[in-house]
């Protein structure tokens, strides 16, 4: 199944750098418009919850601290072929590696605290919106 929504995350890193204008001015600029949006900061519980399918990779522990270390702006995003575009403009996992251009490479810190995340296809795109909003926030 082909949708046109994705999901992401603003991490603590851009956060605490107050990039979240930039960051979201680039993804508005690239024609992904806003369904769903929030301002919230994760517990240690819910970090490991949301990389669950991480949990045998060796920065798992390391994940979860930072993920919850501080404030992220969740958001769900609507444009056609909205994962594979959005996995182009975030650009790589390690900013080191990410394209000219992308969200990572302007914004990131090092391939842990690299700034945005971007759901990976359209199954994880709808579990991590719903990981984060109720129906009557995603309309
Ligand atoms: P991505 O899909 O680009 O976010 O990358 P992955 O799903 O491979 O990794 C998820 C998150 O784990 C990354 F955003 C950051 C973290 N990570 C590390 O901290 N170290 C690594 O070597 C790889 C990933």
């Amino acid at each position: 199944m082909t949708t046109n929504r994705t999901f992401t995350m603003i991490k603590p890193d851009a956060t605490a750098k107050n990039y979240i204008g930039g960051i979201l001015k680039m993804i508005n600029e690239a024609g992904f418009r806003i369904i769903s949006m929030k301002y919230t900061k994760l517990t240690k519980e819910q970090a490991g919850a949301f990389y669950a399918v991480h949990k045998e990779r060796p920065f798992y522990g390391e994940l979860v601290e930072y993920m919850s270390s501080g404030p992220i702006v969740a958001a769900i995003l609507e444009k056609d072929n909205a994962v594979a575009d959005f996995r182009t403009l975030i650009g790589a996992t390690d900013p080191t590696k990410a394209a000219e251009g992308t969200i990572r490479k302007i914004y990131a810190e090092s391939i842990s605290a690299n700034a945005v995340h971007g759901s990976d296809s359209d199954e994880n795109a709808e579990i991590e919106g719903n990981f984060f909003f109720s129906a009557l926030e995603r309309f």
